[in-house]
This record gives structure tokens, C-alpha cells and sequence, in this order.
């Protein structure tokens, strides 16, 4: 499954998704063939080679990519739904002109395989928010969810021009230990574990009923192996897979803490991400993640509050 000529370019590797992806393709790999880079330093990941990039630079981008003999692109540079609202026009350019950057690569015959994560913000106000289908309407809000729905068109239309073996995952909002999250909506979930054992308190700009779908981040780094890692002819959809993750809301996730910690308290503070988790949708179908390649996530919302508590405490 692990082919060791592989070498493999991680872009955005100092984020909440890229350390945990860079050491478990590292495990498989091995350090030296997985290339760690990022905009800015990465003190998390000394093992790996590292380099400096900035992904709008395609021939800085080029130059790496020849230097390694890089085969395997994972493009997770992007900015998330609440920057990319204070943010606009920046969002659009780096998320659009960054994944151009890589598909032309593979275009070009430079790389052969690329991953660019999508997300649960291609759907819209206008999406039916309950087990959310793979095929349904899409009028996303956001600049983020603008982008991502764009960017599964181009992987889709690369590889119906060119055969780019471009490969996605619309992950829902990810929760984990070992990283922080980088500026989406869904950040309450990962901060709410740290308040509560450091304060046994926190303030979430979600209102208490707002449901969300969520994955644990080691479902979302295997699903993201496995997509990977699966034969080329498997691959129905180029645009991006559904992953339906655990659907909980803040009040929900509060209670299950409170079986650990009992003296937890949670209060609500909503503020502009309020309106964006409000266009999404509540929870997801992944039926066709599940069909064409076997998908299946091990964490429920008990064992992820335990998993979280256990290993930040
Ligand atoms: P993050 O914000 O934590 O990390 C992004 C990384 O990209 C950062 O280390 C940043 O320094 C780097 N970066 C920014 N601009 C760069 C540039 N010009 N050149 C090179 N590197 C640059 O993001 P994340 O949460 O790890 O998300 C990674 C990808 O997964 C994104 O495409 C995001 O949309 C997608 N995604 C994430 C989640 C989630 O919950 N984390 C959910 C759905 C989709
Ligand atoms: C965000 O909240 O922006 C991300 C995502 C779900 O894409 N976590």
C-alpha cells in the first residue's frame, strides 16, 4: 500500500490537519520522504526535511517539487471560513490560486497524485440540513464555502481534461489534540476541551442548540490515508466526498464533558460565526464515502470526549 519512492509534499504543514498528517504519513513513510511545508516555521515537526513556502510562489513551489522529486501533493494552505470572512478577496486568491498552482503541476506531469481537502461550507442556507446528500443543492454563503465549491469543480474538470488524480474529502469540523484549530467556525469544539480542564468554564459564540457535524481528526487523517491509497478506478467522485463525522451541538458536547467533569459550566456568547454554522448543514450522508471505497469513522461523541479529555489532561 506504502510505496517508499513515494515522496510525498505536504503545503500548509504547520496547520491544525498538516502536523498529525505529516507524522502519520511519516510513520508509513518515513520521515525523510515526507517534506514538511509551510508559510512559517514548524517547530512541531523537527523530523521532517522543511521548507518555507509560500504556495501563491509557483515557481518557488516548482523548484521544491523538483528538488525532492516530489511525487504526491497534500495542498492544505487555505484559509478558513471565519478569517476568510474578515478577510474576502485574500481568501478567494490563496484558496483558488494555491490549488491552480498544484493541479497545474500534475497537469504538467510533475506530481502524480494531489489532495485537496473540501469541507461541509460548499453547502448552503438553501441545502436540506438533515443527513445532507452527496447530490443536492449547493449555494454556499461564505467566501470559504464559495471557494471550496469552485475548487471541486476545477479538481473535478482537471480530471476529466487532463486525468489529474486529484482526490477530496469534504471534511466536517475537526477535533483533536495535538494541534490547534486555524480560524473556521467549528473551533468552538476543539477550545471548549482546553477551557474545561484549565478553567472548568467556557464561553461558546454557538448558541446552545446549533448543531454541526464533526470528526474526530484521527477518522479524518485515516479517511484521508485510505482515500489516498485506494486504486485509481475506485475513485467515482472527483469533486469531493461527503464524511458524515458525529452531529452534536454545544449543549450537547457540554453534558458529555460534564460526566467527566463534573462541575463544568458552559455559557453562550454567539457572534458572526453564528450565521455561518447556521448555513450549514446539521448532518451528513456519506453513503457514497461508504460504497466506493469501504469508508467508516470509529469515533462517537462519547469515546471522542474521552479520547480528548484523556489526552489534554
Ligand atoms: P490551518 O489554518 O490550521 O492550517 C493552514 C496552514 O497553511 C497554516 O500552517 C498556515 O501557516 C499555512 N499557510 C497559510 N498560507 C500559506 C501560504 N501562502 N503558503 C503556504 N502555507 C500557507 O488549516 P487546517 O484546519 O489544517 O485546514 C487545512 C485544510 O483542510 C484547509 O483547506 C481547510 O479548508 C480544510 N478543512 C479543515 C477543516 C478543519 O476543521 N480543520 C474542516 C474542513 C476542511
Ligand atoms: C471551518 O469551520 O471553517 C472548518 C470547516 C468545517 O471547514 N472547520
Amino acid at each position: 500500500m506504502y510505496n517508499k519512492e513515494d515522496k510525498i509534499l505536504i503545503i500548509g504543514a504547520g496547520g491544525q490537519i498538516g502536523i498529525e498528517l505529516t507524522q502519520e504519513l511519516s510513520v508509513h513513510y518515513g520521515s525523510s520522504n515526507v517534506i514538511a511545508a509551510d508559510i512559517k516555521p514548524i517547530p512541531a515537526l523537527e523530523l521532517n526535511p522543511f521548507e518555507k513556502l509560500d504556495i501563491l510562489d509557483k515557481d518557488a513551489l516548482l523548484n521544491v517539487v523538483k528538488k525532492h522529486q516530489i511525487s504526491h501533493v497534500y495542498l492544505l494552505a487555505a484559509l478558513l471560513s471565519a478569517t476568510g470572512e474578515q478577510n474576502p478577496m485574500f481568501a478567494w486568491k490563496l484558496n483558488m490560486e494555491g490549488l491552480f498552482n498544484v493541479l497545474d503541476l500534475a497537469k504538467e506531469k510533475h506530481i502524480s497524485k494531489v489532495y485537496w481537502p473540501s469541507s461541509i461550507a460548499v453547502f448552503g442556507p438553501t441545502t436540506p440540513k438533515i443527513n445532507t446528500p452527496q447530490y443536492t443543492i449547493m449555494e454556499p454563503s461564505t467566501v470559504y464555502g464559495i471557494s471550496k465549491q469552485a475548487g471541486e469543480r476545477w479538481c473535478e474538470w482537471y480530471f476529466n481534461k487532463f486525468k489529474v488524480d486529484v482526490r477530496s474529502l469534504r471534511y466536517p469540523g475537526l477535533i483533536g489534540w495535538k494541534s490547534a484549530p486555524g480560524g473556521g467556525t467549528t473551533d468552538y469544539a476543539v477550545h471548549i476541551f482546553h477551557e474545561a480542564i484549565k478553567h472548568k468554564k467556557y464561553e461558546c459564540f454557538l448558541s446552545a442548540d446549533t448543531a454541526l457535524p464533526m470528526m474526530h481528526m484521527e477518522d479524518a487523517i485515516r479517511a484521508t490515508v485510505e482515500i489516498m491509497h485506494v486504486p485509481s478506478d475506485q475513485i467515482k467522485i472527483r469533486g469531493s466526498y461527503n464524511l458524515a463525522g458525529i452531529s452534536f451541538t454545544p449543549s450537547e458536547i457540554a453534558e458529555e464533558i460534564r460526566k467527566h467533569i463534573p462541575d463544568f459550566q458552559i455559557s453562550y456568547n454567539p457572534d458572526f460565526r453564528q450565521g455561518i454554522a447556521d448555513s450549514w448543514p446539521k448532518s451528513i450522508s456519506e453513503d457514497a464515502a461508504r460504497n466506493d471505497w469501504g469508508w467508516s469513522a470509529k469515533y462517537n461523541l462519547s469515546s471522542l470526549v474521552q479520547n480528548m479529555l484523556e489526552n489534554l489532561a
